[in-house]
């Protein structure tokens, strides 16, 4: 926990950022009149920004930064395997001892039935060989009718055209004309917002047959693969009733449809398992993964590809065509087997089973008596706070819906803790080493921001 002395002209840094940088997600018009945070240095769960203040990273930088940040152990192998072999590729039957490696290790770490991994550099660029493997698996299975997937409303599966396509972000879609042809969604488990006239059993049994519905509308010889993300994150954190992924498991095991676990968040001990596919027991055919396979130290990702799609795919010889520059890139790697390491020493993925994940829990569930807070749920480390107008009809929303929400994340920036805002719900999902100390900060600063925020929207006439 380093403190560090205001050495960065805030102001200049922030007038060139306007002047040059498009960032992403961004509305760029207001953020540069505004101007943006700059985040200087990092370590462990904090991070300390231009002015010098620090800040604690509720969000594991974007969902991935799983063992905190600053781990020297990650930096030195990088800085080892630059100085043995910093790039080669993996195309042209050449491989490298960090690849070699690292496949092993994931192979052991994945489900028993998924011992091949393909890699890339991100988490869209999974879900784009995802889209191309899972046709080319129906292909030569001699079905190449099968080429629809199904995705969900408010899933995200990235921001390329295959992962833009299969998510479910309608906003997304109107930029760019998509999704592509052969994309269909369904409905998302999202109990509070979208089925709380149900119990929530009732309710995950009627989402998953949603499932059953659009197959059997679109014929089960069209259909080839159904994707989603074990708990949604960047739709905010929507944990599906516990009937849910049993009875979709169901009708994907009754149709002959590939599943596709998207493990980008919920991989590498964010839930307690390794994987969310372990957490809920679903049998994946594909798991896309990135953020915590690196803790973000690196850009890497991958798709984990079960022995079926594999030997599918292998059948009768011949090429995918399909790879990247940084397939498997021997640094990218060396970081990925570091922080491996680290999750595993350390003990993390147990860690947020048994110790601070009930801990954590435990205290942000009672935020949910807050007058501000419709309901507080969690799960394993991920969070989420649906701030309402109305404890009393807490389903009824906030209008101009996002506005609470940016102002209330706002407030919490101010108070020293990062949360994302997602619709009008605070979001957290910080990194696994957080200590209990670090735990009652961040419960504390969250009770602080709530109370704030309601005095900030009495004042302004928004509570009913
Ligand atoms: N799948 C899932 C489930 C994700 O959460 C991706 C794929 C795409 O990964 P890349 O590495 O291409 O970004 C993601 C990424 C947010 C936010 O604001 C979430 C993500 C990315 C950026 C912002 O919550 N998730």
């Amino acid at each position: 926990m380093t403190a560090h002395s205001n050495i960065y002209p805030t102001k200049a840094l922030q007038e060139l950022d306007a002047a040059h940088h498009w960032h992403p997600f961004s509305d760029m018009k207001s953020l540069n009149e505004e101007g943006s945070r700059v985040i200087t240095h990092a370590d462990g769960v904090w991070l300390t920004d231009s002015d010098g203040k620090r800040i604690l990273d509720g969000m594991a930088g974007l969902w991935c930064v799983q063992v905190g940040h600053g781990r020297r152990e990650i930096a030195d192998a990088v800085y080892k395997q630059m100085n043995e072999l910093s790039y080669y590729n993996t195309f042209f039957k050449t491989t490298h001892p960090p690849a070699i490696a690292l496949s092993e290790k994931l192979a052991k770490l994945a489900p028993a039935h998924m011992n091949k991994v393909f890699y890339c550099s991100s988490g869209s660029e999974a879900n784009d060989t995802v889209f191309r493997m899972v046709r080319t698996y129906w292909d030569k299975m001699g079905k190449p009718e099968k080429k629809v997937i199904i995705g969900r409303w408010n899933g995200y599966h990235g921001s390329t055209l295959a992962g833009t396509s299969l998510g479910g972000m309608k906003a997304m879609h109107g930029q760019g004309d998509l999704p592509i042809p052969g994309v269909h969604h369904i409905d998302q488990p999202y109990w509070f917002g979208e089925g709380h006239e149900m119990s929530p059993e009732e309710f995950g049994v009627f989402a998953a047959r949603k499932l059953e519905e659009t197959i059997d509308e679109i014929g089960e010889d069209k259909v080839a693969a159904f994707i989603a993300e074990p708990i949604q994150g960047a739709g905010g954190v929507i944990i599906p009733p516990e009937t849910y992924w049993p009875e979709i498991r169901r009708i994907l095991k009754e149709r002959d449809i590939l599943f596709v676990s998207d493990e980008v968040i919920c991989g590498f001990g964010r839930l307690g398992e390794w994987f969310g596919a372990d957490y809920y027991g679903t049998k994946p055919d594909l798991m896309p993964i990135a953020k915590g396979l690196t803790s973000g130290y690196l850009p890497m990702g991958g798709v984990m590809v079960s022995d079926r799609v594999a030997e599918g795919l292998m059948l009768a010889g011949g090429e995918f065509y399909h790879g990247y520059t940084y397939s498997g890139h021997p640094a990218c790697a060396a970081a990925a087997l570091a922080n491996l390491e680290i999750i595993e020493r350390e003990g993390l993925v147990e860690r947020v089973k048994t110790d601070i994940g009930p801990y954590l829990q435990e205290r942000w569930l009672k935020l949910g008596d807050h007058p501000l807070v419709g309901e507080a749920r969690m799960k394993g480390l991920m969070g989420a706070l649906e701030l309402v107008p109305n404890k009393k009809d807490p389903h009824k929303p906030f209008e101009n819906v996002g506005t609470v929400g940016t102002i209330c994340r706002d407030i919490s920036f101010g108070n020293g803790m990062v949360m994302r805002a997602v619709r009008d719900s605070l979001i957290i999902s910080p990194p696994l080493v957080l200590t209990h100390e670090e735990a009652d900060f961040l419960v504390k600063t969250a009770e602080k921001t709530l109370d704030d925020t309601y005095q900030v929207l009495k004042k302004d006439g928004w509570l009913g």
